[in-house]
């Protein structure tokens, strides 16, 4: 395999960013702000960073690179297959919890819903989710699907899930810059407190991660040996 040693090395980095991610959204709720619950107070909206960065983030991040690992490529195609599936649908449900966090905390508080960009573009980026994740299955699941459907489908398929995980980047961007702006008065976001430091690093890391997985996903000499298809 051209480039093995470079393989590992990009995905140890990648790994290493998603698990400090994870802890520095745990870090940010726990430490900074209010620890979580589910009791329509600022604690159940904490879920909603926490779970997303866990789930649409860092699951979905290795989801997508599943195919590439060399040592699967031993493995029936079928069962790395499960794999991306179980791993899409499990970064789905955490999705849609984190979203049920949030639509409960803003009814419990009378904050309005889906009047931000934030919110526009992240419930676009749950539904296309859940469409790439039911047609995924169907088409290429299933073994109901011709090879040339399949073939047809297959970079759009692509293109879609990295369209959509990039953008799910650029949508918890723009959630940590609103959440900073919201919650930190005194002292305010501009006079940079740790709290902001903190989350704009948690931002950087998250963008890192995700250049990362694009860039292990889109080199063609990475890719699963067609051969070994099943
Ligand atoms: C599949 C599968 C592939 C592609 C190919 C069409 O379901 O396992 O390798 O679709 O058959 O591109």
């Amino acid at each position: 395999m051209e480039g093995y040693g470079l393989f590992l090395v990009l995905l140890v980095s990648a790994l290493l960013l998603g698990f400090l991610s994870v802890l520095f959204a745990l870090v940010w709720v726990f430490h900074y702000r209010e620890g979580l619950s589910w009791d329509g107070g600022s604690a159940e909206f904490n879920w909603h960073p926490v779970l997303i960065i866990t789930g649409f983030i860092f699951i979905q991040g290795i989801a997508i690179i599943v195919y590439r690992l060399p040592w699967t490529w031993k493995c029936s195609k079928l069962l790395i297959k499960f794999i991306h599936a179980g791993l899409n649908t499990i970064a789905m449900i955490l999705a849609i919890v984190s979203l049920v966090a949030v639509f409960d905390f803003h009814n419990a508080k009378n904050i309005p819903n889906m009047y931000s960009l934030h919110s526009w573009i992240g419930l676009t980026a749950v539904i296309f989710y859940t469409l790439q994740l039911v047609l995924g299955f169907a088409v290429f699941l299933l073994p109901f699907a011709p090879v040339s459907l399949r073939a047809s489908l297959m970079p759009i398929h692509i293109y879609s899930g990295l369209l959509i995980f990039a953008t799910v980047i650029a949508t918890a961007l723009m959630g940590f810059t609103e959440k900073l702006i919201f919650a930190l008065k005194t002292p305010a976001y501009s006079t940079s407190p740790p709290e902001a430091i903190f989350v704009n690093t948690l931002g950087l890391l998250i963008v890192i991660f995700g250049a990362l997985i694009l860039w292990m996903a889109t080199r063609p000499h990475w890719k699963r040996p067609p051969e070994q298809n099943s």
